[in-house]
């Protein structure tokens, strides 16, 4: 087993392609019982191997974009034996981290970051004259991101000594668009490349061995001759090479071996399939590219029942698209993870695919916007943060009425905190005009949807979760809800919780567990239900915190007279505008107010509750609960809410608590 770039060094060239044939084999295994990035990785085994034979980090900085592929880096750097503990908690994470491996020079997750930050990395090294060497791997998806222009457009001015790869698939999550991904596609079906793989070979044997640096000027003229006009990267100040087979691990190492010798910046244009290796990937390499369990054998994935948000808001666009002509959705490269691949299928003219371009997304919706469309802008809750200026500067300022639909709202799980989107209330309450709702099912999902359609006063944004909610069936004719007005679900005079989005059915079993322990009559029986409960969680590993419970409890039983503790439930729908009506009405009349939602407690909506109470100088004591002012790593969810005390049981113990504090005052 290979377990470090040293040993890697030292196995035979000859040995390298079964050592290719090795990994691959472990990634399919292992990720068939993980779920993870299958295709990309699959894609760059050699170009991963071909990489760490030739350079050497952690002196040497490599950065991959996005860093999904990353994962036969950490097994070439010695992660390969916790590989089945990839995206679980405790486990590797499923993009690199700085605090997971010195090999890690840069951690990432969202896309477009790499060639900036490399660069950060070769002004650094120049600065103080140092001899390492700076490698950027982009996908060709990569050269959608705006910012990776921006990267490109300062490399010539900055540095000489700067490796650029682009590992060009063809395919971004779903097939590439857009102009530059035919500007990829006509250089690497030119004539010229016809003969390629001649010229490769001749290439290879030009820079062979350690004649390369004393040939160096030869193999210029004989690159040149695969150096195809008009590669737009000649012009921005880079030398391009290629493109050339990103599987050829011996031409791979002679031209990494070439390319670092090089005094100016280099881009190195491979080819590489998504999914090499494995039949199913290689069929369906948008399915592959990240996905959860399947049968090694077969590729085959448990069918799933329940439709998720994701794909309820791609059938229920599509259906009211085919009302309103004006409807038009946007994504940024997700069409198949926002479940707009249905819209696109039904509405192929008025869909959208920017590519990895959330900024322009944004900016185009506005203009639609102005003219009478009425653009749903689509976009991960995560990677809408790339938008935030293009939403206060155009579209919130201009009040335009642009749709913005925020998937994944809320912890995201087990890809860990580059994709958690905890912040999306955070960078939204502040800009005027905007309003902003989480619905609590998939029900009300669908009647926020009909809402948004309806809604001409400008921007309007709604969040929701990964994955499913409860499996409300959504109304046939959905309904137009009130702006700004809350929605009770269960009545309760003690605590009154206001519950967002997902944390609805939470807020309901806290209140049952509540009224659970109600009597401190010892000869109760719904008493001792309640501590039989107690000494249940005890047998899970909340020996102390039930004790301290149950004491809490007593107390407030006490002081209840025996009345019981009766929490009311409320779904506040809108958090922006928030119905201070109810949050009044209940401040007025309960002794501890409740919010629970699924983001950064940091100017959360309990922040914009406490502001309302602060505003109208209602005492009454609130207790905010979400996520803490901390990057939250990536695990499942259940496990997560657990360990930071978002579960039903915990979140009532906090009530018991706080109601204890309350009452000692
Ligand atoms: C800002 C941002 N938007 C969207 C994504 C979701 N995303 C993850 S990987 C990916 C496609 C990457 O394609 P490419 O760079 O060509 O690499 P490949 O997977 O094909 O190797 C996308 C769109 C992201 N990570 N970051």
């Amino acid at each position: 087993m290979i377990d470090s770039p040293a040993s890697l060094k030292g196995l035979p060239e000859d040995q390298l392609p079964t050592l290719a044939q090795e990994i691959r084999e472990q990634l399919i295994e292992t990720l068939s019982k993980t779920g993870g990035h299958l295709g990309p990785n699959l894609g760059v085994v050699e170009l991963t191997i071909a990489l760490h034979r030739v350079f050497e980090t952690p002196k040497d900085k490599f950065l991959f974009d996005v860093s999904h592929q990353g994962y036969v880096h950490k097994i070439l750097t010695g992660r390969g034996a916790q590989l089945s503990t990839i995206r679980q908690h405790g486990g590797l994470n499923g993009f690199l981290l700085r605090t997971e491996s010195e090999h890690d020079c840069y951690g990432a997750g969202h896309a477009g970051t790499s060639l900036s930050a490399a660069l950060g990395f070769a002004a650094a090294r120049d600065q103080r004259q140092g001899e390492e060497h700076v490698v950027t791997v982009a996908g060709d998806a990569a050269f959608t991101c705006g910012v990776s222009y921006e990267a490109l457009n300062n490399v010539a001015a900055t540095t000489k000594r700067f490796i650029v790869v682009l590992n060009d698939n063809k395919w971004s999550i779903a097939k590439n668009t857009g102009a530059i991904a035919q500007h990829f596609n006509r250089i690497t079906t030119s004539p010229a490349y016809a003969h390629l793989h001649e010229q490769a070979a001749k290439f290879v044997e030009w820079i062979g061995g350690k004649k390369a640096r004393h040939l160096a000027h030869k193999i210029e003229t004989g690159v040149k001759q695969i150096l195809l006009p008009g590669v737009i990267f000649e012009d921005l100040g880079f030398r391009y090479y290629g493109p050339i087979d990103g599987h050829d691990i011996p031409l791979l190492i002679r031209t990494f071996e070439f390319l670092k010798t090089q005094q100016e910046p280099v881009l190195l244009h491979i080819l590489t399939e998504k999914g090499k290796g494995y039949a199913p990937a290689l069929a369906k390499p948008d399915k592959f590219h990240g996905l959860g369990k399947y049968q090694p054998d077969t590729g085959e994935t448990d069918p799933s029942t329940t439709p998720t948000y994701s794909e309820i808001l791609g059938h229920t666009l599509a259906d009211f698209a085919t009302q309103d002509r004006a409807i038009v959705a946007i994504t940024a490269a997700m069409p198949t993870g926002t479940g707009l691949a249905s819209f696109a299928h039904q509405h192929p003219d008025r869909f959208y695919d920017v590519g990895i371009a959330e900024e322009h997304a944004a900016l185009f919706a506005s203009g639609m916007a102005i003219e009478g469309l009425k653009p749903f802008l689509t976009i991960y809750s995560t990677f809408m943060q790339r938008a935030f200026d293009m939403i206060v500067h155009d579209i919130a300022l201009q009040n335009l009425n642009v749709r913005l639909c925020m998937d994944r709202a809320g912890l995201s799980g087990d890809d860990g905190p580059t994709h958690h989107g905890l912040f999306d209330i955070a960078y939204l309450r502040g800009i005027p005009n905007i309003v902003h709702m989480q619905p609590k099912d998939e029900e009300e999902f669908v009647d926020m949807l009909w809402t948004m359609s309806n809604y001409h006063q400008g921007p309007i944004a709604i969040r929701y979760p990964r994955g499913t909610g409860t499996g409300a069936t959504p109304k046939k004719n959905p309904e137009l809800l009130e702006i700004g007005k809350a929605e009770l679900l269960r009545e309760g005079t003690d605590v009154a919780i206001f519950a967002l989005g997902n944390f609805c059915s939470v807020a309901l079993e806290v209140a049952e567990l509540l009224e659970r322990f109600k009597c401190c009559d010892s000869r109760c029986s719904a008493r001792n239900e309640a501590r039989s409960t107690a000494v249940y969680s005890d047998t899970r590993g909340h020996e102390h915190r039930s004790d301290a419970a149950m004491r809490g409890y007593n107390n407030i039983a006490n002081a209840l007279a025996q009345q019981g503790i009766q929490a009311a439930v409320i779904n506040p729908r809108w958090i922006k505008p928030l119905d201070t009506e109810m949050i009044t009405r209940f401040a007025k009349n309960s002794s501890l107010l409740v919010t629970l939602e699924d983001h950064a407690l940091l100017n959360g909506f309990g922040t914009g509750v406490a502001e309302h109470l602060s505003n109208e100088r209602l005492t009454t004591p609130l207790l905010r609960i979400g996520w803490p002012d901390q990057f939250i790593e990536h695990g499942s969810v259940p496990i997560l809410r657990k360990k930071y005390g978002l579960t039903a049981e915990a979140i009532a113990e906090k009530i018991i608590h706080a109601l204890r504090a309350w009452e000692k005052r």
